[in-house]
């Protein structure tokens, strides 16, 4: 007879934690993220051990493979160098025509999106918010809340990474607390 089984993988919709098999998990440390924060000092100041965000991924297939899809959760602490918030690396994909979705589901944050020319604008984050970033589109996520950013992310198994452009050049705006509220501030 034909048999019915349960899947190997779930997910707890109310914080995005994936269980199961052919999970990766990512730490990032203060330390690892030399160049995102424009305060030197403040960076300087602060533990290089501290934890400023988690990745978590479902990979079902390996990684560049045509066809398939990666499903995963990040976590970012609440936090700030100086006054910008604790945020991802970002990054474009190396395929630059493979997109992906996000969507928020804890926490309150700001998804920061910039095109190959350099616009920049950004998108509200919050629980059920639901984010299309288009391929092309170079996107940092950043906590502006009091407790834990928690969003998940479904991207082609090709799309790879582009963190060099960002590395090297940024975006061209900042995410700033200014008098209690986050702001777009343009790059020089
Ligand atoms: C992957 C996807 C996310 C990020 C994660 C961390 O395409 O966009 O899983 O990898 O949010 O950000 P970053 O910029 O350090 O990879
Ligand atoms: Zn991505």
């Amino acid at each position: 007879h034909l048999s019915i089984i349960d899947t190997a993988n779930t997910i707890d919709y109310s914080n995005g934690e994936i269980k199961g098999e052919s999970l990766i998990n990512a730490t990032k440390y203060l330390k690892e993220l030399p160049n995102i924060f424009e305060d030197q000092q403040s960076f300087e100041n602060t533990d290089p051990n501290k934890i400023i965000y988690e990745v978590q991924a479902f990979l079902p297939v390996k990684e560049g493979l045509e066809g398939g899809l990666f499903f995963g959760k990040t976590i970012i602490y609440p936090g700030k160098i100086g006054d910008e918030y604790f945020m991802t690396k970002g990054h474009f994909h190396e395929k630059p025509d493979r997109g992906e979705f996000y969507w928020g589901i804890q926490g309150e944050g700001i998804l920061l999106l910039m095109d190959k020319n350099r616009n920049t604008w950004a998108e509200k984050m919050y629980p059920g918010s639901l984010h299309y970033i288009n391929g092309h589109i170079a996107h940092r996520t950043i906590n502006i809340g009091e407790s834990i950013l928690s969003f998940g992310a479904c991207w082609p198994s090709d799309a790879g990474h582009n963190y060099q452009e960002i590395m090297d050049n940024g975006f061209s705006a900042r995410l700033k607390e200014i008098k209690g509220k986050p702001q777009l501030i343009p790059v020089r």
